[in-house]
């Protein structure tokens, strides 16, 4: 199901059609991360959320079992902080709110970490996350993504920063406060909203974030 006015915070902003302040558009689809592109083995791999779930367990899905959940899509922009945005682009997968449903969290959650290969990590507000766009893909425009591009499955957060989905995402850890993820420790802002231009932490005003 296409989501032409999913671009924004759920509602469609009067804005949808601009870019964020100080966003060039971007041409093709560039690859960037830090560190290197983990191999995907299916053996090995399982989707896992834990934390503060409503009943105290974790929950685990294998590759074949995380393929299997409800499939939708999202038409979203993705924006770089290093200042490039991609418009229109459409990501198949999970969303977020699917896996709340289905692993409710505890009454006291207001934040999730979400896990990827190698330890990196990103922390969202549990409204970011369980924003209606807000979707764990596994395709892009109908194709599978490739590993560079965070195969078998990576985060989107339309409304954020692309540096809040990760690729390559492993898990989601439910918490009952926050704490910061690989690039909010690094210098970026911790909620990382284009539209207010949250790039760098030194920006954040009190109450946006843990103490660094
Ligand atoms: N695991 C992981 N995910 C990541 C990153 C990273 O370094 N590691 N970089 C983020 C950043 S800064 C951006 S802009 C997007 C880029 O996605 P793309 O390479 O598919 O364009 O991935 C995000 N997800
Ligand atoms: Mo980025």
């Amino acid at each position: 199901m296409g989501q032409p006015d999913s671009r924004g915070g759920g509602e469609r902003r009067p804005d949808a059609d601009r870019l964020p302040p100080g966003q060039r558009p971007q041409r093709g689809w560039p690859v960037t991360h830090y560190g290197p592109v983990p191999r995907f083995r299916p053996e090995r791999w399982e989707f896992r959320v834990f934390g503060a779930t409503a009943d105290g367990d974790k929950r685990c899905w294998t590759h074949e079992e995380f393929s299997a959940l409800p499939h939708e899509t999202v038409l979203a922009d993705l924006h770089c902080v290093t200042k490039f945005s991609m418009r229109d682009v459409e990501w198949g997968g999970v969303r977020a709110r699917t896996l709340l449903t289905l692993v409710p969290p505890a009454p006291g959650v207001t934040h999730v970490m979400v896990w990827a290969e190698y330890g990196y990590s990103a922390n969202l507000r549990i409204e970011d996350f369980a924003a209606g766009h807000t979707v764990f893909a596994t395709h892009r425009d109908g194709e599978l993504l490739t590993a560079e591009h965070g195969f078998p499955v990576r985060l989107a957060v339309p409304h954020l920063y692309a540096w809040k989905g990760p690729k390559w995402v492993r898990g989601v850890e439910y918490m009952t406060a926050d704490r910061r993820g690989f690039w909010e420790e690094r210098g970026y802002h911790n909620i990382g909203d284009p539209w207010r231009e949250q790039r760098y932490s030194y920006q954040e005003q009190p109450g946006e974030g843990p103490e660094l």
